[in-house]
Parts: C-alpha cells; sequence; structure tokens
C-alpha cells in the first residue's frame, strides 16, 4: 500500500488522437478530457492517479511493470493491442495487480476481430460501450475493490 493510494491509467495506440479520431465511434472527448476525469474521480475518493498513453507495445509493457510497487491497480484500455497483444497481458498478470479493462465503444457490436481480448481473462471487470464515463466507473470500481482488500 503506497502511502495516498495511486492508480495508473494506461491508454494503448491511438488514443492520443481521440476528440478528432472518429468522433462517432470515441466520442468527441480529448485524452486529457478523460485523464482529467480520472483524476476528478480518484480525488472523490482520496486516490490520485498516473496516466500513461502510448503508441509503442513495450512502452505499455514497461509501464505495466513498473506499476508494482508504485501504483495499486491499473485501469487498462490497451485500444488495438486489446486484440493482439500476449505482451501486455503477460505483463499485467505478471504484476499480479488489480486490472480494469475499458473500451469506449462497445467491442462485441463491431468487426468480430475486435471481440477477442487477451485481457479480459485477466481483469477484474471489462467495460466496454459507455464512452468516457467507462473510465469513471473503471476508476470508481477499482477503487472500491481496493477498500474492500484493506
Ligand atoms: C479503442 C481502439 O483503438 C480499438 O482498437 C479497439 C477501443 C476499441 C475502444 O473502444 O476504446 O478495438
Amino acid at each position: 500500500m503506497t502511502e495516498t493510494g495511486r492508480l495508473l491509467i494506461v491508454h494503448g495506440p491511438n488514443l492520443n488522437l481521440l476528440g478528432t479520431r472518429e468522433p462517432e465511434i470515441y466520442g468527441a472527448e480529448t485524452l486529457e478530457d478523460i485523464n482529467e476525469l480520472c483524476r476528478s474521480t480518484a480525488a472523490e475518493r482520496g486516490f490520485a492517479v498516473d496516466t500513461v498513453q502510448s503508441n509503442h507495445e513495450g512502452e505499455l509493457v514497461d509501464a505495466i511493470q513498473a506499476a508494482r510497487g508504485a501504483q495499486e491497480g491499473i485501469v487498462i484500455n490497451p485500444a488495438a493491442y486489446t486484440h493482439t497483444s500476449v505482451a501486455i497481458a503477460d505483463a499485467l498478470k505478471a504484476v499480479d495487480l488489480p486490472v480494469i479493462e475499458v473500451h469506449l465503444s462497445n467491442v462485441h457490436a463491431r468487426e468480430a476481430f475486435r471481440q477477442h481480448s487477451f485481457v479480459s481473462p485477466l481483469a477484474s471487470a471489462v467495460i466496454a460501450g459507455a464512452g468516457s464515463n467507462g473510465y469513471r466507473f473503471a476508476v470508481e470500481h477499482l477503487i472500491s475493490l481496493l477498500e474492500q482488500q484493506d
């Protein structure tokens, strides 16, 4: 347990383009809007958040590995790596922290290739299709899980 509870919010590839990228699918909010939503949601419950976005799989793996000892749980939208990355799933398993998987869009109502996730089997919860609210739900649920552990 860190002194102030900290959460890691991980954003995968192309999420840096939120706000301008296919807004009819991913919404009008920017990544910074979503990070601010995570920060304020966590702050109401006495937690702080650290955020990372990368378009590079290895950088995401490094950030997840570094979470051990630094953060108490992870909210992750692995974006396209959801459907392809054994490395990200292995890193999440390795750090052994509670994980909430988020997707802005309802991946189950989209192309078949988006319906498989390497992350879901190790996530405590999966939230898809709630837009940016999904991050708020994820942060709240993660904190509830952590509070139950105490
Ligand atoms: C974001 C992406 O970039 C896609 O590759 C995923 C996810 C879905 C989302 O809905 O947030 O398939």
